[in-house]
């Protein structure tokens, strides 16, 4: 739809950036830090690990007064888990409440809004060892460690998070390293952990809602609209399962309160669905999110499975992350898009899409809380000419403009980064931040930090609110 006019963003429109603990904060096991899975999954052994990573646990300061010179609104950060309750259960690690404690209030001191996912890909270690989230013991240390976040912070921060990309963590387990000895949990574990997670997000919704009264908590999740290939019928219906399977089974269940019912007749199909106990269907109706956070990188374009043995493929550049499944949907190339350095679908208009439809299923404010283009930045003579992320966040903020003409409600936008931070499989080689930090791989040099290109032009932006777009 083409307007006369476009809306204006709204006047306290979240302006912000995001980043999550263990691929920013490093100082992986200090001041009591219990190790994560992430800490002890296999990763790539080429790239940098994540025990030092930006090392801003010792330069959050620095970080923050850089973001707040750029004009940041918001920062979405993590908090890690592992430093607030070392042991998954127990007892309070008063170094990593302070920490947590002194960045919250360096945010405000600046007028930056906190918004802080509880649970970042990072469960402790020492709770996977007791079969992480297939043990329904894992609801319960979770709901604890909601309860003491917000006794802690809930009177200083009014943005939560619960689990990030929960679709990503059930549908491609691999994204996020292999555990040791390589075996990956299978499809009907990983549904019994996501509606364990499911459970727990609930409880952790109500809670919040009776301790932090005046707060808004939201899932988020990694959401994404599907074209088909053709106008083939058989392609929209693989289009259509892919979208059910990958993106509404998740938002649903927060929102309704109710399994996606394409994706759950595919789960009893399979043999793969949940057990679900007597009383928790109960628990996950009337969690009642306030918002949706949502990241967005790309589309994908689908195409009626063939199922014969050929479906499945790789993601371009991603050995870990597998495309297509059997009797359900195969991918296909999308001619109309560009894709960036590592193969990722660049769709700015379908970023418009993406945001209608979610709006459209589940009339909740939207909050974007990641969107960015990694790349391998040069840093030449202090600068960093980063045009194509320029172009990139400025194609997809104008399809968001037009997202808010077109009726959606937005609360604000966070790109994925503020600052460079470890990507999960490519390292220092893939950056997606405002702020360069200068290290490579294996050679940490000072870690000094340069404002990129794409700092200058997001500082212009949010200065003027976006009006430009
Ligand atoms: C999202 C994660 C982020 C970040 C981002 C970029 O799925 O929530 O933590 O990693 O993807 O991914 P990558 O670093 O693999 O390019």
């Amino acid at each position: 739809m083409r307007y006369q006019t476009k809306k204006s963003f709204p006047s306290d429109f979240l302006w912000g950036a995001s980043t999550s603990a263990y691929q920013v904060e490093g100082a992986y096991l200090e001041d009591g830090k219990s190790p994560s899975i992430i800490d002890m999954y296999e990763h790539p052994k080429d790239t940098a690990d994540f025990k030092i990573a930006s090392d801003h646990y010792h330069r959050y300061k620095e970080d923050i007064k850089l973001f707040a010179e750029m004009g940041m609104k918001a920062y979405r950060f993590s908090i890690a888990w592992t430093r607030i309750i070392p042991d998954g259960t127990g007892s309070i690690n008063e170094p990593g409440v302070a920490y947590y404690r002194d960045m919250i209030a360096e945010c405000r001191k600046y007028g930056i809004e906190p918004i802080v996912t509880m649970y970042h890909f990072d469960l402790p270690y020492c709770l996977e060892e007791k079969g992480g989230w297939n043990n329904r013991d894992t609801i319960d240390a979770f709901v604890n460690y909601a309860e003491t976040l917000f006794e802690l912070y809930g009177k200083e921060v009014r943005y939560w998070l619960t689990i990030n990309e929960q679709n990503t963590m059930i549908l491609h387990p691999g994204a996020i390293g292999l555990p040791k000895g390589g075996k990956l949990p299978t499809k009907k574990e990983l549904y019994q952990q996501n509606h364990h997670m499911m459970l727990a997000q609930a409880r952790v919704m109500k809670l919040f809602h009776t301790m932090v009264p005046d707060g808004k908590i939201g899932p988020a999740l990694n959401l994404t609209a599907m074209y088909p290939a053709t106008c083939k019928p058989e392609d929209a219906i693989a289009a259509h399962n892919w979208e059910a399977i990958r993106c509404w089974n998740f938002a649903d269940v927060p929102v309704f309160g109710t399994y996606h019912p394409l994706a759950f007749a595919y789960m009893q199909d399979r043999n793969i669905e949940p057990e679900i106990l007597p009383g928790d269907m109960d628990i996950l109706k009337g969690a009642n999110p306030d918002f949706i956070a949502m990241n967005y990188y790309s589309t994908a374009t689908i195409a009626a499975s063939r199922n014969d043995g050929s479906d499945v493929a790789a993601r371009a550049g991603d050995q870990q992350i597998m495309l297509g499944e059997e009797g359900i949907y195969r991918p296909e190339e999308n001619p109309y898009v560009e894709k960036t350095k590592y193969g990722w679908v660049i769709d700015p208009v379908g970023f418009r899409y993406t945001l209608r439809k979610v709006y459209e299923r589940y009339h909740l404010p939207i909050l974007v809380t990641e969107n960015g283009i990694g790349a391998p930045d040069i840093l030449e003579d202090g600068k960093i000419h980063d045009d194509y992320r320029i172009d990139f966040l400025e194609k997809h903020l104008e399809q968001m403009k037009l997202a808010i003409t077109d009726g959606v409600e937005m609360l604000g936008y966070c790109p994925w980064s503020a600052i460079d931070v470890v990507s999960t499989h490519q390292g220092y080689q893939k950056r997606y931040g405002f702020i360069y930090v200068d290290r490579d791989e294996f050679d940490l040099k000072e870690m000094k930090r340069y404002p990129k290109d794409s700092y200058y032009w997001y500082q212009k932006v949010i200065a003027e609110n976006g009006e430009s777009l």
